[in-house]
């Protein structure tokens, strides 16, 4: 049966080690087609709680639900097939563009990867390489801009097709051409998908359909834009600085 994308976090608390609690009673509940952000200081559990989402770190405390089963139910493996992690270090590997892209859907054809790029905005700069497509990348691209790997990786998300899509947007900037490719491309993305955002550009965070403030290990605000700057409380200073 296909996952629909349903998560609800219930009651959950984590530590890494013994002792120390890093999550806090995290309640929260996301559909698909909705964007959940996370915001926050550094180190206050952003990470991981996505980390804990594709199972990555077991939970000691509390539930995870995917579409009402518990996720310690799920193979790892089917459960992380669903999933597609974007932008931040993306692992590319030496190889052409197309394998890049092609990355765990082995039986994709090269019309889904040219579909996929042209979805992620990846399709105009591929195709102005002189060997496209076919083009070799060095271990981890370094032969490619930041932008163009971060494009790389939403055309590899969208060739891979997953229920669940999680953000870790890259704190280094790219320039602003090549950003609003990456937002468009992301946006296209996410349609009918349940996107979890890790968001550092405010700008990206707006629009989500809940925002949730992370203060050392505890949702401390919840809401959407409007109703976290009307609250006049954290989110509203991260904002105005
Ligand atoms: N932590 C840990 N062991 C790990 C990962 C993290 O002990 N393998 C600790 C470090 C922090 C806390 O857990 O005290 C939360 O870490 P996160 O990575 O979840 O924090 P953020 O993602 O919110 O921080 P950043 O904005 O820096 O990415
Ligand atoms: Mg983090």
């Amino acid at each position: 049966i296909p996952l629909r994308g349903y998560i609800t976090f219930k009651d959950v608390n984590f530590g890494y080690d013994e002792g120390k609690r890093v999550l806090k009673n995290i309640n929260l509940y996301a559909k698909p087609g909705q964007k959940i952000a996370f915001v926050g200081s550094t180190g206050a559990g952003k990470t991981t709680v996505t980390n804990l989402i594709n199972r990555f770190y077991e939970i000691n405390d509390g539930t995870i639900l995917f579409d009402g089963i518990d996720i310690r139910r799920i193979n790892k493996h089917d459960l992380r097939s669903t999933m597609s992690i974007v932008l931040q270090d993306v692992h590319l590997f030496e190889g052409t563009i197309k394998d890049n892209i092609r990355y765990g859907r082995l039986d994709a054809t090269d019309e889904e990867i040219i579909e996929a790029a042209k979805l992620a905005n990846a399709h105009y700069f591929i195709k102005n390489l002189p060997n496209g497509y076919d083009t070799m990348l060095t271990a981890d691209g370094m032969n490619l801009s930041q932008g163009e790997r971060q494009l790389l990786s939403i055309a590899r998300a969208a060739v891979a097709d997953p229920t669940i899509l999680i953000l870790d947007e890259a704190t280094s900037s790219v320039d602003t051409r090549t950003e609003k490719l990456i937002v468009e491309g992301m946006d296209k993305l996410m349609e009918g998908r349940t996107t979890f955002v890790i968001a550092h550009r405010l700008s990206t965070v707006r629009d989500s359909d809940a925002i949730m403030v992370l203060e050392h290990g505890e949702i401390i605000e919840r809401g959407d834009h409007e109703e976290l700057m009307n609250l006049k409380g954290r989110y509203y200073e991260l904002n105005t600085g």
